[in-house]
């Protein structure tokens, strides 16, 4: 692609317009699909701004999918997700944490050509402190034919087939961030005219990072190598940060900029790990490798991870390259 300068005050529409251009063969049904996660977030985002005003706070008194209680914004996330997906002819099924089932596009619209993975409201046991949440969302293309229902082989395969992938940051300001073959680039949320605008070109992952962010209240459940990590990256003479938000969409935006690592690995109490391999881990990961840096599982490279079912879980390393690959040498045996 022609490395395309964009001047200040370019907006989500422009940009992917005419990116999209330098594509031959682009027909426009992926901007349209971004069009449409944008419109959902900019209503997300409005709703997490008056959550506490508007009796939004606290719990439906439901249990999802994954055994967590359900909050109010984590439904109202989802069911304007799946809104703005269903009607536009380019989604023709969508995956997403809150569902047992993938929904499919059903009826004239089934022959949208994209499936989408989403955890609509990522970190919400952040929701009641006003901390940073977010959207997380990966976008493959349908193996099947269009024109047809989805089916499973449409959604269950590595995340290596990704074609796109993106988040959005509800926090002191609310950001996109997307993820395809032009790249990985940033937008800011201008609230008083609800446009998002190029505000982070072209986004790289510094290496060597210098953040390293878990939950270590599971030190006692870590495997040797996680251990061994931690007690390498807390050497004063390495003048590390320690940092965690405890809202992976969050924690994983911060290092990307700033130059870190997350994990989250297996636990006695979660083997497989705590997140989800279709709509956490494979996006950022994705979103990770095409900015420079790295994923893994501890073992094994995220994206070479096939599925076996929608909702399962996987323990994830991810980060700056170089603190991805010293804890992943450690974690070999774990
Ligand atoms: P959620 O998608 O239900 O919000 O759960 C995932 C969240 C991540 O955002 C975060 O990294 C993790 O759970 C925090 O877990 P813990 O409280 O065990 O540190
Ligand atoms: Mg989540």
């Amino acid at each position: 692609m022609e490395d395309r300068q964009f001047d200040e005050g370019t907006t989500l529409d422009r940009f992917l317009i005419e990116t999209m251009r330098q594509y031959p063969g682009a027909t426009g049904t992926f901007v349209n699909l971004i069009q449409s996660i944008a419109l959902a977030g900019k209503m997300i985002s409005a709703r997490v701004n008056r959550a506490g005003l508007a009796g939004l706070l606290g719990e439906t008194g439901e249990v999802n999918i994954q055994g967590e209680f359900v909050q109010k914004l984590d439904r109202y996330a989802n069911e304007t997700f799946m809104r703005s997906l269903e009607h536009r002819g380019h989604t023709c099924m969508v995956v997403s944490e809150e569902e047992a089932e993938p929904m499919k596009v059903g009826g004239k619209w089934h022959s949208g050509r994209y499936v989408v993975t989403v955890d609509p409201l990522d970190g919400s046991s952040n929701i009641d402190v006003n901390a940073t949440i977010g959207t997380i969302f990966g976008v493959f293309r349908r193996k099947s034919e269009e024109g047809t229902p989805a089916e499973t082989r449409d959604v269950l395969r590595p995340g290596s087939e990704l074609l796109g992938a993106g988040y959005l940051i509800y926090g002191s300001g609310t950001m996109l961030v997307v993820a395809a073959e032009f790249g990985v680039h940033g937008f800011t949320l201008d609230p008083s005219v609800g446009e998002f605008f190029l505000s982070h070109p072209n986004i790289r992952m510094p290496s060597p990072g210098r953040i390293y962010s878990i939950n270590d209240v599971y030190w006692d459940d870590f495997g040797q190598g996680v251990r061994d990590f931690l007690t390498a990256v807390r050497e004063p003479k390495r003048k590390m940060s320690s940092r965690y938000i405890g809202s992976l969409v969050a924690d994983f935006h911060r290092n990307m900029l700033k130059g870190g690592v997350f994990l989250y690995p297996a636990t006695g109490k979660s083997p497989e790990g705590k997140l989800r391999l279709m709509y956490e881990a494979f996006p950022l990961a994705f979103i990770a490798e095409m900015a420079g840096g790295g994923a893994t599982d501890g073992k094994r490279r995220i994206l070479d991870i096939v599925p076996e079912s929608l909702h399962d879980r996987v323990p994830l390393v991810i980060g700056s390259k170089d603190l991805v690959d010293e804890a992943t040498a450690l974690m070999k045996n774990d």
